[in-house]
């Protein structure tokens, strides 16, 4: 009887659990992020840049429209663009996100798109990792770990 008692709360949790666990074994990522780093701050500097690279490994088209940084790390974080105004390259928060084609990638790397951190919390050495979170529009998230780099890797 006392095995019985047993095996039935964790049928119960089986069936709980099984078939969600089976459905997200299945599913691959909505979105691949790949070298994500973020570049090492100088003392006393508020912001910090980050950059990676998305995937689309699926076969509809998926729009990245924010981030969100670790909250002991930075205030708030945002997509950011570059472009030429008045003759001076200036960046822009990318309130359009990214759009990414079924299979296509993108590169956010210094000098053009690239992640920002604002409102940093705390210094961050080479070695340390920034958890940063991916938002799709459709509400999904994807998180990954930023290596905090002198340079780009
Ligand atoms: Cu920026």
């Amino acid at each position: 009887m006392k095995r019985i008692l047993l095996i039935l709360p964790l049928a119960w949790l089986a069936l709980l659990f099984w078939p969600a666990a089976a459905d997200f074994a299945a599913q691959p990522p909505p979105l691949e992020v790949e070298s994500a780093w973020v570049r090492q701050p100088p003392p006393g500097a508020t912001v910090a840049a980050g950059y990676l690279r998305l995937h689309n490994p699926g076969d509809t088209t998926l729009r990245v429209s924010g981030v969100e940084v670790a909250p002991s790390v930075a205030r708030s974080a945002e997509i950011h663009g570059m472009e030429m105004r008045n003759g001076t390259m200036r960046m822009r928060h990318l309130v359009e996100g990214v759009e990414l084609a079924p299979g296509a990638s993108a590169e956010l790397a210094p000098g053009g798109r690239h992640l920002m951190l604002f409102g940093i919390l705390q210094s961050l050495q080479e070695g340390d990792r920034v958890g940063l979170t991916i938002r799709l529009e459709d509400g999904r998230k994807v998180t990954v770990a930023a290596d905090v780099q002198r340079d780009a890797p």
